[in-house]
Formats: structure tokens, C-alpha cells, sequence
């Protein structure tokens, strides 16, 4: 099957919507050359979003993965760099569940790599006009913790399939209400993200650009 998954994120910490699953919606059915994309709705709730990404894996055979998550006050769209094996949640997820400081595969390695061509993606995207930038921490919360469950699943699957995790900015309507915070167009969001998914299936090793932060 010549599919690439993209899942998107439900709602959480108290807002009705998550730009990653309005974002998703849009992108489902797509064809990009022969790979359709098919887009899957993921929990916040730790394991359960785990265990709902691999059943897709098995059920779409895809030949990348790329997860997305709403990370509310970025500017821009942002490709996580690394995925750190630790849970420490600020607040509770959406299964109540709110570990501190807990190993998400007890006994495996510190961190994973994304094996998305992230400075491609970037690139591809401001390329495109749409504001985008490396990001070298998916935070500890729930998208964390799927996208090291992600690369750990492909790792055991021998990484024949490529995989990584793109953190985007609150919809206008989420930064309407709340105030004060940066937000992008949910057709911009759909736009950068179609770009930088052209952009992992064509890239195969890295651009080398700087996308470093000094601290
Ligand atoms: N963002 C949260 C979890 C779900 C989502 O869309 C995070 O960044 O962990």
C-alpha cells in the first residue's frame, strides 16, 4: 500500500479544539505523486496513543509516519528534532493519567532521533512562505511521549518505514479567546505541512542548515 500516515491529536487541557486534528481532516485523502495520504485521530492519554499508532501502522502498512501535535505559543511550524524517553506531565492527560518523571519503555534507550530530513522540511517550508523552524524539544507531555513510542515501534521494526513528529502553532479562533498568543491559519497549517511531507519523501539524507538554538 502506498500510503503516508499523518495522525493528529484530539483536543486536550481544557480547549475544544486541537489544530493538529482540524489540520488533519483537511489533509486526509490527499494524494501526494502515488502515495495517498490517510490521515488517524490519536488520544491524549499516554499509552492508549501508543497503542492507537501502531494499530494504524499495521492497518495502513505506510511508508513514513508523520505525527502532529498542537504546541499552544510557537510561532511557527515546528519539526521536532528528538524524542526523550521520560514522561513528566504538568498537567493531567485526557485518561487523568500525570506521571513524573517515568521512563516511557522502562530500560530502552535515552532518546530517538526523528528519521524525517527535518532541515529539508524547514527549508521546504519557508521555501513556501510559511513560517517554520527546528525544534529541539517536543516538551515531556503526551506528543513526547508518542513520538519516542513511534520511533521505538519502528526500531523494532527494523526502521524500514521513516517516522518523526511536527509540533504546530493554536489555530486565530484558540488565540481569539485565550489572548496574548501566536497563531496560524488552519489552510497555512495544511499547506506547510503537505510541503514538508513532499519534502520527507523526497529528501533522503539531511541539508545541512543550521537549526540550533544557543540555549
Ligand atoms: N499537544 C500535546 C499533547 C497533544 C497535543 O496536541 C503535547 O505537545 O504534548
Amino acid at each position: 500500500m502506498n500510503n503516508i500516515l499523518v495522525t493528529g491529536f484530539g483536543p486536550f487541557g481544557g480547549e475544544p479544539v486541537n489544530p493538529a486534528l482540524e489540520a488533519i481532516k483537511l489533509l486526509d485523502g490527499r494524494q501526494l505523486g502515488d502515495y495517498t495520504i490517510v490521515t488517524k485521530e490519536l488520544p491524549v492519554t499516554r499509552f492508549a496513543s501508543i497503542e492507537a499508532m501502531e494499530k494504524y501502522i499495521v492497518e495502513t502498512e505506510p511508508v513514513l509516519v508523520l505525527a502532529v501535535g498542537q504546541a499552544g505559543g510557537r510561532l511557527e511550524i515546528t519539526p521536532e528534532r528528538v524524542a526523550i524517553n521520560m514522561d513528566d506531565f504538568r498537567i493531567p492527560d485526557n485518561g487523568g493519567f500525570q506521571p513524573v518523571d517515568e521512563a516511557i519503555v522502562a530500560g530502552a534507550q535515552v532518546a530517538y532521533w526523528s528519521s524525517l530530513p527535518i532541515k529539508a522540511m524547514v527549508a521546504a517550508m519557508k521555501q513556501a512562505g510559511i513560517p517554520a523552524a527546528v525544534s529541539n524539544s517536543a516538551g515531556t507531555f503526551v506528543c513526547n511521549h508518542l513520538f519516542y513510542g513511534l520511533m521505538h515501534y519502528l526500531a523494532e521494526h527494523g526502521n524500514r518505514v521513516r517516522g518523526g513528529f511536527v509540533h504546530i502553532p493554536y489555530l486565530p479562533e484558540q488565540a481569539a479567546r485565550l489572548g496574548g498568543q501566536p497563531s496560524m491559519a488552519v489552510e497555512t497549517i495544511v499547506k506547510g505541512l503537505e510541503v514538508a511531507l513532499v519534502a520527507a519523501m523526497s529528501v533522503e539524507s539531511d541539508i545541512k542548515q543550521t537549526g540550533g538554538t544557543i540555549c
